[in-house]
This record gives C-alpha cells, sequence and structure tokens, in this order.
C-alpha cells in the first residue's frame, strides 16, 4: 500500500541540491511534485495542499548550517513535517494495552470479524494468560457468527452466543457474562452494511452507550481510498470513535487514506492490517511510515519481525555485530539464515534505506537470492577460524573452500568482497552518525 507513495516520495531527494540554501524555484518544483505525487496516491486535494504548505513553510524559512549537506538537511525537514502529519512519535499509544471492551465498528466486509482475532493474537503475544472473549451482535448473517467462533477457537479464546436475538438485550447479556466470569478483554463484533446507513448507525450508537468506557475501533478497509475518509468522518459524527485499523494494506492500494487519515479525522491509526492470516497485523508508526515514504527504509520494523521468528539471544548478538560492524562471517551466514526466515528477499527489500530509489527488478531479486544460497554454501566450507578471522582466506584456502561449496574461485573473492562492503555499510547504519538518529 505504501510502495506507492515510497515510489514517488523518494525521487524527491533531487530537489534539492547537495550545497546552499534552497532558491524559490527549487522550493516550487519541490512544492508541486510532492503535490502531484499526493494526488496520484488518491490522497483528497485538501490534504494534499495542505501539508504541501506546511512543509514548504518551513522549507522556505530555514537555512541549512555550512558544515552540513544541504539535501540532508532538507530531507529531515520533510521527514519531520511527514511524521509530525502522520499522528506524531508520541501519538502511538497501543489501545490493547489496557484490558476492556473493544467494540469494532466498519462496514461489511471492511475486516472486523477478521480483525478481531488479530488484535487477541497481539494480546496474547505479550500476555499470553490473558482472557480473552469473543461475541457477536453481527445477527445480519449467522455465518458472520460461526465465522468468529471458528475464529476464537483457532486463536485461543472464549466465544459466547447471546441467547437475545434483540441486539441491545444481547450486548447486556454479553457484558454480564464478561462480568461473571473475569474476562480481561471482550470482543465486541458488529454488523456492518454495505453502505452507511441511519438505521445502523443509531443501533451502533446504542450499542456503544450500553458499554462502560468502550474502546471504539473503527475498521476501514484501505481498498476503497477516499471514500474510506468521509465513512470515518459519518461514523465519527453518529457513533464516535477512538482511532482506526486500515485492513488490506497489503492490496495495491495506494495508501492515499492511510496518509491523509490522521490529518481529516484528528484521531489516530493503532493498526494496519497486512493480510487475511491472524498474524498478519502491524502497529502503525507514523516515524518509521515516513522512512518507508521516503525510501529511507523501515529498519526498526525490520529488526522486529526478525525478532519475532529469531531466539532472543541469537538476536542481540546480531544487532550489536550490526551496529558495531563488528560481524564476522558465522555472522553473515546466521544473517543469511535470518533473511531466509523472514521472507523473500523480495518481500524484505521495501523495508531496506534506498531500495525503492534503485528499483529492483524481479530478475534481480531472484539472483540475488541466488547468490545468498551461493554465499551460504561458501562460507559453510570454510573452517571455524577462517569464519572468525576472513583475512586468512587467500591462495591455497580459497581454492579448497571454492572447491568444497562447488564454485569457481573468482566467486569466493567476489563474496569476501561483498562482505567487507556489508561490513562497511551495517556499520554507517548502525553505529555511525546517520542523519536520523
Ligand atoms: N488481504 C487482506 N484481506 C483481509 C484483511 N483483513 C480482512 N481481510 C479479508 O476481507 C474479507 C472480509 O473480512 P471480515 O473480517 O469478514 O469483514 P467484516 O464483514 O467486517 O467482519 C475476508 O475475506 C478477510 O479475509 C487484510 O488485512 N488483508
Ligand atoms: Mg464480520
Amino acid at each position: 500500500m505504501f510502495d506507492f507513495l515510497a515510489r514517488n516520495f523518494s525521487s524527491l531527494f533531487s530537489c534539492f541540491s547537495r550545497k546552499g540554501p534552497l532558491s524559490e524555484d527549487q522550493a516550487r518544483t519541490f512544492g508541486d511534485t510532492v503535490q502531484q505525487a499526493l494526488l496520484d496516491a488518491d490522497v483528497p486535494l485538501t490534504v494534499a495542499k495542505g501539508f504541501v504548505q506546511d512543509v514548504s513553510l518551513d522549507l522556505v524559512g530555514s537555512m541549512p548550517p555550512k558544515s552540513v549537506d544541504s539535501q540532508e538537511y532538507y530531507m529531515k525537514i520533510v521527514y519531520d513535517r511527514l511524521v509530525a502529519f502522520l499522528g506524531g512519535v508520541e501519538g502511538v499509544s497501543d489501545p490493547l494495552l489496557k484490558p476492556g471492551v473493544f467494540v469494532m465498528l466498519g462496514l461489511q466486509g471492511s475486516g472486523k470479524t477478521t480483525t478481531i482475532a488479530k488484535l487477541a493474537v497481539s494480546i496474547h503475544k505479550r500476555s499470553p494468560g490473558a482472557r480473552i472473549l469473543f461475541a457477536s451482535v453481527d445477527f445480519q448473517r449467522p455465518a458472520a457468527i460461526d465465522q468468529l467462533r471458528i475464529l476464537a477457537e483457532r486463536v485461543d479464546c472464549f466465544f459466547y452466543q447471546a441467547s437475545s436475538p434483540d441486539v441491545l438485550q444481547a450486548v447486556a447479556e454479553i457484558l454480564s457474562v464478561k462480568d461473571a466470569q473475569g474476562y480481561d478483554y471482550l470482543f465486541l463484533d458488529t454488523a456492518g452494511r454495505l453502505h452507511v446507513d441511519d438505521r445502523l448507525l443509531a443501533e451502533l450508537a446504542a450499542v456503544v452507550a450500553l458499554v462502560k468506557a468502550p474502546s471504539r475501533l473503527l475498521v476501514l478497509d484501505a481498498m476503497t481510498g477516499q471514500e474510506s475518509l468521509n465513512v470515518a468522518r459519518l461514523f465519527d459524527e453518529r457513533v464516535g470513535f477512538d482511532g482506526a485499523i486500515l485492513s488490506k494494506a497489503d492490496s495495491d492500494a495506494r495508501g492515499g487514506a492511510a496518509f491523509s487519515f490522521r490529518y481529516a479525522l484528528k484521531k489516530p491509526v493503532f493498526f494496519v492490517g497486512t493480510g487475511e492470516g491472524v498474524a498478519d497485523l502491524e502497529r502503525f508508526y507514523p516515524d518509521r511510515m515516513a522512512s518507508r515514504i521516503l525510501g529511507l527504509g523501515d529498519i526498526a520494523t525490520l529488526v522486529e519481525r526478525a525478532n519475532e521468528k529469531l531466539k532472543k539471544e541469537e538476536d542481540e548478538r546480531m544487532l550489536r555485530a550490526l551496529k558495531t560492524g563488528n560481524f564476522t562471517l558465522d555472522d553473515f551466514l546466521r544473517q543469511i539464515d535470518m533473511m531466509n526466515k523472514m521472507g523473500s528477499l523480495g518481500s524484505l527489500l521495501k523495508y531496506l534505506p534506498g531500495a525503492m530509489q534503485f528499483k529492483i527488478s524481479p530478475e534481480q531479486v531472484a539472483q540475488g537470492e541466488f547468490e545468498m544460497a551461493r554465499f551460504k554454501a561458501i562460507i559453510q566450507s570454510m573452517t571455524k577460524k577462517e569464519r572468525l578471522m576472513p583475512d586468512l582466506v587467500s591462495g591455497s584456502r580459497k581454492r579448497r573452500i571454492a572447491r568444497g561449496a562447488g564454485v569457481e574461485v573468482a566467486v569466493v573473492t567476489q563474496m569476501m568482497q561483498r562482505f567487507e562492503e556489508g561490513r562497511r555499510l551495517f556499520k554507517q547504519l548502525g553505529g555511525g552518525k546517520g542523519l536520523f538518529r
């Protein structure tokens, strides 16, 4: 979803020259380019204009110090604006931290029921012992209730089917069950319509009014683009909600809704749904999203994904190694395995700085995966000592390793060079005086 914005934004760097202050022409070109990029991404005109105005004011009103690279200086200003626009760094409270009653709101098919399971999985990850109850008052479609029952079983949660056919009585019944049985969390699934209508909104308002201190989560389908902002406005006026979850961010939606949500609704986006599976949910962090949109990469999310899939100590070692640039061929090998565990190279690329700018083709990705497999074979043919002290690898050792891995000697040489480059690169990323640290 954000790839679209990223593609258009990553070329913005070239609007700024490396030296000296921004000229009026450059500022105008920049503003026009940004506005067009936003409109192309399905951002409403008023929002696009608002953003361009804000960021232009910041750009024109500031002067890069002599000692710094102007391009970096101005991009940092754009980055800061973008973060603020998307919700700021402090605006990312986690609604799931506190137990309570969560009412899911949204149109039919937006992803409410699926999202309940995803949220439960994310609670269980943090507090495995949490007792979570699912219940539904989506009486429009009996299949919708079965769907929730099945999901509850799959993600180890409790399910309660109210006996009353009346929505409000059912809610009262569910709430008393929650209190009597001492559940920590209750997720209340509600009915949606294909379009917002009066009766639906009135019913939802009445449901919400029955719950003490409810957390009201609006689930919006990112694929519906700008229309989702109108839906959100209506729900806000008639029912009220605390924040949104954007589902189907994995689709080829152009990201305009996600970009505009905070600005248009003055409420946070808590999560984005990234697939149909129960684990496909990510927190929405404005700063990480801004990095991704600007093609600066999202190292934090990348590392988090690694965290989840790797044993803890291995992982801490790796982070230290990455940060200090102090890693050996053994680490390199582990890194290749780590990448394999996290997903294909292609799926990882969008998190890496600059990947967007270089427009990596599927052939290049395939080539990269082939090389990783070859590198792995080479490292595996080395002795422990050689892996720790790569400088030892020369002449006859190289020939032995090449034979062991079934490659030409030149490939071994090439890999050693890449390793050195990688070591330097990670040092810059992790420990160096990068722009965004
Ligand atoms: N690709 C994708 N599909 C999703 C996502 N969230 C929900 N869906 C799918 O959207 C459809 C409707 O979801 P559902 O939870 O039943 O919506 P509800 O009517 O609002 O309860 C289902 O086929 C889900 O699998 C998501 O983040 N990505
Ligand atoms: Mg449903």
